[in-house]
């Protein structure tokens, strides 16, 4: 089934169906001000975070009636008709209702078309701004004068804290109230004074000064308002059959103790063919600030200037100018669309968001995962390699002196006093009282993409403080993370799997081993090295060979098992993933990583690779492992306690897939990388999405395996490291822009079928016309470049023969 299709030349993806198999959202706004919607407008909006800023309600988890979010209601007040701006809450017949959700970069418009109203909203976050907008345009198309009422709605929480305002009702319920200002609801909570000061049983440490929320609407008079959601909505009533619009109007009640909202009911007459404009203001700020805000798109539409619609395209331009930075032509429309926007986009939202609020998170891990955001900046740094590096630098200066990451990193996070999980005060802040094995280890691709995207190799001599004490260079700080590992080893010399590898759900404590982490080990140590040889720093290389070929001894020795890598040792000397195993005897990432990491190469690369095709792919992707733990499990294998074929037990675990792309594309698979690619690719599922429910334009973190009831099945959107592992694989592995320190690499894998594609990139202030020529009808290799004519055997272009503007015309063959 299908219920949207893409709209490749304005970078939208279009719901022409509302009743999606989820709902498909969008994030609007920025860390400072962020907003949730789905295209039914359904969703929330919070200050800097979901947990402790929010402004909204929304109730997770309600698939069967998704709300609320940000409600437009409008009545034909010669009948009482009444209807929504989108499909949901009030969910006319579709035979008779039409409706079109426009999601684009940071903006969300949703259209609507019943009796001849037509109506077009378009929400988004102005630049820079707290606040978001929901323009809406109403028409009537019809033959006759209609009179309708307009009514805004939004649904406040009663307390910035998510949690507070959920349950703690006892509390929260009576320090909130609104107070109506004309043109807006002012809703206020904590009006006699701060909780901190009070030191209120039930406060949240986050709480402090009173804080205020408004509602207001520009270009028209309010004629009535509710600020009580229960006055507004009715008893034993819902979204759908609002008891203010049911009866005509709203009755001017304010919110004092029960449940905050902001309702506002605009009465209009619109004559054939006639249009208005009003514009929804919902954000933070006393009075006066929301009285600035509303005023100034008063006075911008009593002046016919299109203020909104100016802010709209200043989004576009901001978001479409990041996209610019690489821009393809390939002969797959639906491949083209993920690297050129969706894939983008939603690594962008992962690396401002972290796992922070979606429909599934509900704001309360307030910080980033070490391990998280290290991979999520991989999957900007080539649109946009300077914010990449301010995420970096803080997060190595959330490195630990001793080399290990932090494993939460607060949103506030301040480097040099920081406690460390060795203390107990750690632990109680943030209940995370030890170290992840693989964290600090991201750090080394990451620096390295960084580094080669950038041309700024001085960053590694960049001083850089530990989170707890001392700083120290880049370069050391990388150090330093080798040492971590190689200072925490089990009785076969592979690093010890501590509290989690990559995987959360294995544990393998402080002697157990993870391969994983081995294999990550391996990988660190050649780029280390490689920085050390360009520094000139001989010892270091010898070091980093000393280990490397130590390591390399004991995965021949004890890793290798004939026919494919295992995935670890528990403490009591249990081989995990061994193909004498009666569960989980095949695993992906041993040997995807073997791959990436180059331990593996030649015929074993090929081999372990085989063994995955073969027994771990399915139609939606490669299982994680298989056959599913059902016996073994606890307490190293935590992931048996999810059913058979899901998440991290036999589950499709979709950010591997990344990595599984990339290492077909390294052995030069270019017709497995594609396959692998689409399996998992969102919109390859477009016109099947009843199958895979999640948006077909958004990667999922997990897609339910062949043992479960719904294979194919997605699961846990827009916030996953999916969305990093699978754009690398592509920009780097199948499309080949492989940037090094003084030039770049331009050795596509593609499918054999693909003869002609073509790429635009920005690389360092110079631009690149790339067209590739594959007539020969090969997967990998490249015999020349011509570079504004000039022809250079193999596939490497160096800087210093660029121009500001450059034709590459790339031979393969
Ligand atoms: O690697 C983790 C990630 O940090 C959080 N989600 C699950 C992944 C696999 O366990």
């Amino acid at each position: 089934m299908q219920f949207g299709q893409f709209d490749e030349f304005n970078r939208e993806y279009v719901i022409t169906r509302p009743d999606t198999p989820a709902p498909w959202c969008n994030y609007l706004g920025s860390v400072d001000y962020g907003a949730i919607i789905s295209n039914n407008a359904t969703g929330y909006s919070f200050v800097k975070s979901g947990a402790s800023g929010r402004i909204t309600r929304f109730r997770l988890n309600s698939r069967s009636n998704d709300q609320p979010g940000r409600y437009i209601y409008i009545r034909d007040n010669s009948d009482g008709d009444y209807w929504s701006g989108s499909w949901q809450p009030v969910c006319k017949p579709l035979d008779l209702y039409k409706s079109e959700c426009r999601h684009g970069t940071a903006y969300t418009i949703i259209k609507s078309q019943y009796r001849d109203i037509e109506t077009n909203t378009s929400y988004f976050v102005p630049l820079n701004k707290f606040y978001e907008v929901w323009g809406l345009r109403i028409k009537n198309s019809g033959a006759s004068a209609r009179t309708l009422s307009v009514f805004g709605m939004v649904e406040f929480t009663n307390h910035d804290h998510y949690e507070n305002d959920t349950v703690n009702l006892q509390y929260s319920q009576f320090i909130s109230k609104t107070y109506f200002k004309g043109n807006h609801i002012l809703q206020v909570i904590n009006e006699n004074g701060s909780e901190a000061a009070a030191d209120v049983d039930g406060g949240c440490d986050a709480m402090g000064d009173p804080s205020f929320r408004f509602f207001g609407v520009a270009g028209a008079e309010v004629a009535a308002f509710d600020g009580e959601r229960d006055v507004f909505i009715g008893n034993y009533r819902n979204y759908g059959n609002p008891a203010a619009v049911e009866a005509g109007g709203c009755s001017n009640t304010p919110a004092y103790n029960g449940n905050s909202c902001g309702a506002l009911q605009i009465d209009i007459t619109l004559n054939p063919g006639e249009e208005k404009e009003m514009i929804f203001l919902l954000g933070a700020g006393d009075g006066e600030i929301a009285r600035e805000i509303i005023n100034t798109y008063d006075t911008a539409l009593s002046n016919n200037t299109d203020l909104a619609g100016q802010q709209l395209e200043e989004l576009k331009h901001l978001w479409h100018s990041r996209l610019e930075n690489l821009q393809i032509d390939t002969p797959d429309d639906k491949f083209d669309n993920m690297v050129n926007v969706w894939n983008a986009y939603q690594c962008f939202i992962t690396f401002l968001w972290s796992r922070a609020a979606s429909f599934q998170y509900c704001g309360l891990r307030n910080g980033l995962g070490y391990r998280d955001t290290v991979q999520d900046i991989q999957g900007i740094i080539h649109l946009d390699y300077r914010l990449a590096k301010e995420r970096l630098c803080l997060m190595l200066s959330a490195q630990i002196s001793n080399g290990g990451g932090l494993p939460l990193v607060k949103f506030d996070h301040v480097p040099g006093k920081i406690e460390t999980p060795d203390e107990s005060e750690y632990a109680r802040k943030t209940g995370q009282s030890f170290y992840r094995a693989d964290d600090a280890l991201w750090l080394f691709p990451t620096v390295m993409t960084y580094i080669k995207e950038s041309g700024d190799w001085n960053f590694i001599d960049e001083v850089i403080p530990y989170a707890d004490r001392g700083q120290t260079s880049v370069y050391n700080h990388l150090k330093q993370a080798i040492q971590f590992n190689l200072d925490r080893q089990g009785p076969h010399g592979f690093p010890a799997g501590l509290f989690a590898d990559w995987n959360d759900c294995l544990r393998l404590g402080t002697k157990g081993e993870s391969m994983f982490v081995a294999f990550q080990l391996y990988h660190a140590l050649s780029i280390f090295r490689d920085f050390a040889s360009r520094k000139g720093y001989g010892s270091d290389v010898e070091w980093a060979d000393k280990h490397m070929e130590r390591l390399s001894k004991a995965i021949d020795d004890f890793a290798w098992d004939g026919t494919r890598y295992v995935r670890g040792f528990t403490e009591a000397g249990y081989t995990i993933g061994s193909k004498d195993n009666e569960e989980a005897s095949l695993w992906l990432n041993p040997q995807t990583w073997a791959v990436i990491s180059g331990a593996a190469g030649g015929e074993r690369a090929g081999l372990v690779l085989e063994q995955v095709y073969r027994k771990l792919n399915t139609k939606y992707g490669a299982m994680l492992f298989y056959p599913a733990f059902k016996k073994f499990g606890l307490p190293v294998a935590r992931m048996v306690l999810f059913n058979e074929g899901t998440k991290e037990n036999a589950g499709i675990f979709s950010q591997p897939q990344g990595w599984l792309i990339l290492a077909e594309t390294i052995v030069g698979n270019g017709n497995r990388a594609y396959e692998y690619f689409n399996e998992i690719n969102p919109a390859a599922m477009n016109e099947q999405a009843e199958i895979r429910v999640l948006e077909p334009y958004v990667h999922g973190q997990a897609t339910e395996g062949i043992d479960t009831l719904n294979h194919g099945r997605s699961h846990v959107h827009w916030l996953t490291g999916t969305a990093s592992t699978v754009m690398v694989a592509a920009v780097n592995g199948i499309l080949g822009l492989q940037p090094d320190y003084d030039g770049i690499n331009i050795n596509p894998c593609i499918p054999a079928a693909w003869k002609y594609f073509s790429m635009t990139k920005h690389f360092r202030g110079k631009l690149l016309n790339i067209k590739v020529d594959n007539s020969a009808g090969v997967e990998k290799g490249v015999k020349h470049l011509i570079i504004n004519g000039k022809k250079l055997v193999g596939c490497y272009a160096a800087f210093d023969g660029l121009s500001d503007k450059n034709d590459i015309l790339v031979v393969m063959g």
